[in-house]
């Protein structure tokens, strides 16, 4: 049963008026983006009969969301993060861009301000007994396949237990564990040397997780490491990848895998030369 109020001048009415949308105040863009949400939401409303009840669960759903500071979390989990992703994707391609380090999600666990190091960077601040050492390597180059010197590779990555530095819940480590950034040298070429990390859960009291309950999906991502890409006159680039071998890989919460974003994982050793903890390691060239 619809009661069909949706399409009444009293509701269409109330809709121009509660985004003021008839007016010549306020900012006309978010108008038009609010007056369009909210209709969607009346006629959503409508058509499946929800509830009150239902809508005010909703409504402190959004309270408990924003007091756990998940909202862009969920917007990872909801698919919505890379929907964006899908039509930059999409854009660029009707655009004639194609090839190169595929884009994935950013995901809301950056932080700007790690200080930039030249051609390397070791970023394993805090021992991790759980962790083996990892080397990330890698050459930046430009859409044409020549290598960019000056290019800035920012890199961020959760430790042995999934936690990322600025975001533990047990508050165990320094802040900018884990994340660097790193100038590429005169051959395009910037190293990280780190700790191998783990797939990441969400916070199992948190409103997003709920949420992900309700709709019978787990709240997991395989291990992974993220890398945003800048250079002068270049489009940065947002990417990641992830650890070969999780069996999550193709189960991620978020939707960020794909196929060219898997590279090998190499046993080495030489690790005391570079400084590492065990002269075994692991090294992912990216
Ligand atoms: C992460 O580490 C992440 O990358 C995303 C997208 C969402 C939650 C945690
Ligand atoms: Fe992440």
């Amino acid at each position: 049963m619809s009661l069909d109020v949706f399409n009444t001048p009293e509701v269409q009415d109330l809709l121009k008026a509660a985004t003021n949308i008839a007016g010549s105040e306020g900012n006309p863009r978010f108008k038009q983006i609010l007056n369009r949400l909210l209709s969607d939401l009346f006629k959503a409303i409508d058509d499946l009969d929800i509830t009150p009840d239902e809508v005010w669960a909703g409504v402190n759903y959004l309270n408990q969301l924003g007091r756990d500071g998940e909202a862009a979390l969920l917007a990872a989990g909801l698919g919505l993060e890379k929907f964006l992703d899908v039509r930059m994707d999409h854009e660029d391609k009707l655009a004639g861009l194609d090839g190169g380090t595929p884009r994935t999600i950013e995901g809301p666990l950056y932080v700007a301000g790690a200080p930039v190091q030249d051609g390397a960077a070791r970023i394993d601040l805090d021992p991790d007994t759980d962790a083996g050492p990892l080397v990330i390597r890698g050459v930046v180059r430009d859409t044409s396949g020549a290598p960019l010197a000056n290019a800035v590779v920012e890199c961020w990555h959760a430790n042995s237990k999934g936690f990322y530095s600025h975001f533990d819940p047990t508050g165990a480590q320094t802040d900018f564990n884990l994340r660097g950034a790193v100038r590429t040298d005169s051959e395009g070429k910037y190293e990280f040397r780190t700790l191998m990390p783990v797939g990441y859960g969400c916070p199992p009291q948190g409103a997003t997780q709920q949420l992900l309950d309700a709709l019978g999906r787990h709240g997991n991502r395989p291990a992974h490491v993220h890398l945003f890409v800048s250079a002068d006159q270049q489009r940065k680039l947002t990417t990641q990848f992830n650890i070969e071998g999780d069996p999550l890989i193709w189960d991620d919460f978020a939707y960020a895998t794909r196929e060219a974003l898997i590279p090998p994982v190499t046993d080495k050793t030489g690790g005391a030369e570079l400084g590492l903890k065990t002269d075994a390691y692991k090294e992912i060239e990216f």
